[in-house]
């Protein structure tokens, strides 16, 4: 069996990504020879223009594959000889697998984020979910929830154009009745079980609540995508609410942990990932 494998990693000001430390520390391990390079567009001068060139570089030079983040996602897509279900239907790429020289995609975001609502919050089949960002991240978790069995996803977005977007895409997926745009989250919340968070608020860069706190209720279960700080002013104010709640680390190291099974084929230990990635 393999004992060693090259991955990298293709975005834009991607030096500070914490991906290397936790895909390398696992493969340490597990007693892996796992290599996890950062390939940024922004410290080689390149630009989503030359990604049919460094994917054909990765290939040639022998890489076992490749996690792929802003903005390539979905730039990636059709120069992928195949590409899964999962990311097919949302229009964007997390992670490559290279085998002999051909190439099939995968979004580990939204098993990710699925993973972290098992994990945390248990089974959503037949709730209505509210959900504030309709962006990347957004097409992702609202995805993952109706993929849960989630019945409905009200996308809220300050781009209205946006969130009408994303919930056409997921009614043409989902059926008819899956997803609605709204402006108004406390309508959204009103009738809602959960709450997902999929903007940048409450992040280090742009600190504070991304919704009013009253609105939230202790029978309200709340899934952030934000991981820095990992208890975020929403989640403080769900915890003292009483809300059940879902760190955005979930999705942070379940994106790792399907990508490193995908590129090995080898199961990874999501609780020693988990562990690690708190360390750092
Ligand atoms: O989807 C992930 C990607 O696999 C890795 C990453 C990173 O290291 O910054 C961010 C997300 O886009």
């Amino acid at each position: 069996p393999r004992t060693g494998w090259l991955i990298g990693l293709i975005g834009e000001g991607i030096g500070g990504s914490l991906s290397p430390a936790m895909h390398m520390a696992e493969g340490d391990a597990q007693g892996c020879r796992y290599i996890y390079r950062i390939i940024d567009l922004v410290a080689l001068g390149r630009s989503v223009d030359d990604l049919p060139a460094l994917l054909d570089g990765a290939i040639m030079l022998g890489f076992d594959g490749l996690n792929i983040t802003h903005p390539c996602k979905q730039a990636i897509l059709p120069l992928l000889d195949e590409v899964d279900d999962d990311a097919l239907a949302i229009g964007a790429v997390n992670t490559v697998r290279i085998v002999d020289g051909r190439t099939r995609g995968y979004n580990t975001d939204v098993s990710g984020f699925r993973v972290g609502i098992e994990r945390d919050i248990g089974a959503i089949r037949g709730h209505r979910v509210a959900q504030l960002g309709a962006g990347g991240a957004g097409a992702a978790t609202a995805a993952a929830v109706l993929s849960m069995g989630a019945t409905h996803v009200a996308v809220v977005d300050t781009d209205v154009g946006r969130a009408e977007r994303l919930a056409a895409t997921l009614c043409a997926r989902f059926g008819a009745d899956a997803a609605t745009a709204s402006t108004d989250i406390a309508a959204a919340l009103a009738d809602a079980q959960g709450l997902v968070h999929a903007t940048p608020t409450g992040m280090a860069a742009h600190p504070g609540l991304p919704l009013d706190a009253g609105l939230l209720r202790p029978d309200l279960w709340v899934a952030e995508i934000v991981y820095f700080p990992l208890e975020t002013a929403l989640l403080k104010a769900a915890r003292v609410t009483g809300c059940r709640t879902s760190h955005g680390g979930n999705m942070a190291v379940f994106q790792a942990v399907g990508a490193f099974e995908i590129f090995t084929g080898r199961k990874a230990d999501g609780d020693r990932m988990m562990r690690h990635f708190a360390a750092l």
